[in-house]
């Protein structure tokens, strides 16, 4: 089948005057272990300025007070951490009640890897049926895997290079010279969104494709990745679509990195710039 070149915009969220905070849906983030709490912080604020109604911040308990701290709109919710301050086995009977109150999840940003991680990402990915985000920590759990699990679900996976080279097995070289057709090829495959990072993001369900002509090479600082991971969550939690949420997500995401350079220059840009400077994106777009 043919491939079909996306080159519009999709429509924005819709957000009536009586709306309210329902309305814009609750978003379940799952990120961050002891040294990464910064992850959580990033994707929690990429979620908020990505205008979800709620943004529950699910982080190992050894950091909850860290990512509290830090943001005061967050709800927390700790889960039990193992002895490096990543996800316990047992998070998942906290998390099993949990997942049942967001409209959206995502996952991976911060999170370490270990065998509990995994077990929690591939229990996500096959058994619960809401829109899945799954970046970082989470690809790299599904990359252990002999092969991905049936989604329950719709998926939107954003690995940047390194980690797309990880899940198809293959080096960073290969997947740079071939990345609309193995980006494309993998969403086919699995039924999934896979948003390839880097300069020209690619966002494809393996039928479209968009190639994102926002961002800079400012936006090539620790934590880019894991706003774009809350961003992604909240344009979900608004109702749009897999597709259109990635495509949307990617373009808010690198414009507002545009914008900050334009104030902040490129090597003066830091992650947590990019929620910052959100607003201003979305203003360009509404
Ligand atoms: P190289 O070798 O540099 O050329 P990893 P990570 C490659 C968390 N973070 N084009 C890169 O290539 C994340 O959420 C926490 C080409 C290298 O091989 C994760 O959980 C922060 N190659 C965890 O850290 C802030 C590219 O990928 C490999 C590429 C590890 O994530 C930082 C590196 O990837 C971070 O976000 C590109 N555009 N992009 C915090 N404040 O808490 C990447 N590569 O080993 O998966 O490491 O991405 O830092
Ligand atoms: P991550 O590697 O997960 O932190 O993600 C980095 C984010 O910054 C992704 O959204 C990339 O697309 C973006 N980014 C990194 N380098 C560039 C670049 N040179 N041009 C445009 N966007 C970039
Ligand atoms: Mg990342």
């Amino acid at each position: 089948m043919a491939l079909e070149r996306v080159t519009e915009l999709p429509e924005l969220p819709a957000r009536k005057t009586d709306s309210h905070k329902g309305s814009f849906g609750r978003v379940l983030l799952i990120a961050g272990s002891r040294g990464m709490s910064g992850a959580a912080c990033l994707s929690g604020m990429g979620a908020l300025r990505g205008g979800a109604g709620l943004v529950f911040v699910a982080v190992p308990s050894g950091i909850v007070s860290i990512v509290a701290g830090r943001e005061p709109s967050y709800l927390n919710i700790p889960l039990p951490e193992d002895e490096a301050g990543r996800l316990h086995a047992s998070a998942t009977e906290t998390l099993q009640d949990e997942v049942t109150k967001p409209d959206v999840i995502a996952i991976g940003p911060g999170c370490g890897q270990s065998q509990a991680v995994t077990d929690i990402v591939t229990w996500l990915y096959r058994d619960i049926d809401k829109p899945l985000v799954v970046d970082a920590d989470g690809l790299n759990a599904l990359s252990t895997l002999d092969t991905l699990p049936p989604a329950a679900g719709p998926r939107i996976l954003t690995p940047h290079p390194g980690e797309f080279a990880r899940l198809t097995r293959t080096d960073i070289k290969t997947v740079q010279q071939a990345r609309e057709e193995m980006a494309t090829e993998f969403a086919a495959a699995h039924g999934c969104v896979v948003l390839l990072k880097g300069a020209g993001t690619i966002i494809t369900d393996g039928h479209r494709v968009a190639v994102n002509s926002t961002g800079n090479s400012g936006m090539a600082t620790g934590g880019s990745g894991d706003v774009l991971t809350g961003l992604i969550a909240a344009l979900l939690a608004q109702g749009l679509p897999v597709f259109e949420a990635a495509q949307l997500a990617a373009h808010l995401h690198g414009l507002a990195g545009d914008l900050a350079a334009a104030e902040l220059s490129e090597p003066g840009l830091i992650a947590s710039d990019l929620p910052r400077y959100l607003p201003a994106a979305w203003l360009r777009v509404l």
